[in-house]
């Protein structure tokens, strides 16, 4: 397997999960701030035509794009490491739910404050946006160590990674105490650590 990803985006989530699988897979790394060229030659919308990461290429020469099915595939190719709960379980549409909300809730607002046309007032009606969204997961962490409960699974990467952007957002999380012990925690897994030394 092969893992195309950008510093500092989304793509992190499934470096991070890769490494909690412990799959052999290589990575390649780009960057979205250049031209999006691959080190051999092609471009990235080369091997995903919508022009972003992540894109997994899969051992059968396929690409697999989408945040949400790289992690489900990584995580059913390697059940030992338990990233996600099995296929068809109540469990796993649980899992689904918070993946669903991570991509189009938290994900997809926060990213929206890369966008430096956005002028003040736009920000923080974006920020209005963002802040039920994290006080609701505040209160969630607040009673569970991750969110599926007692195990660490491909959503608390994904969702670790996206909330790591805002404090180059100018996002503040003091008011959400659980949510910043959360991420605190998710820090110190090595999976995590090797990732942010590698990017
Ligand atoms: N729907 C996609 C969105 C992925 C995405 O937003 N990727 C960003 C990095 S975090 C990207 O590559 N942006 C470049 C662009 O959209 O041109 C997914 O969930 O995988």
């Amino acid at each position: 397997m092969k893992l195309y990803s950008a510093p500092g985006s989304c793509s992190m989530a499934a470096h991070i999960c890769l490494l909690e699988a412990g799959v052999d897979f290589s990575l390649v790394k780009l960057s979205l701030a250049g031209n999006r060229q691959l080190p051999d030659g092609r471009h990235l919308s080369d091997i995903n035509p919508k022009g972003y990461v992540p894109v997994l290429e899969l051992d059968n020469g396929e690409y697999l794009t989408e945040n949400i099915a790289l992690l489900q595939y990584i995580a059913d190719q390697n059940p030992a490491a338990q990233l996600a709960p099995a296929s068809g379980t109540l469990a796993r549409y649980r899992l689904q739910e918070w993946l669903g909300f991570i991509n189009s809730e938290v994900h997809k607002t926060l990213g929206l404050l890369f966008n430096p046309v956005f002028e003040q007032q736009v920000r923080g009606a974006i920020q209005d946006k963002f802040s039920p969204r994290a006080a609701y997961l505040d209160k969630h962490l607040s009673q569970h160590d991750y969110l599926m409960g007692q195990q660490f699974t491909v959503a608390d990467a994904y969702l670790y990674v996206v909330l790591s952007w805002c404090p180059h957002l100018a996002v503040d999380l003091a008011p959400y105490p659980a949510l910043q012990a959360y991420l605190a925690h998710i820090a110190t897994r090595d999976a995590v650590k090797n990732v942010q030394g590698a990017h």
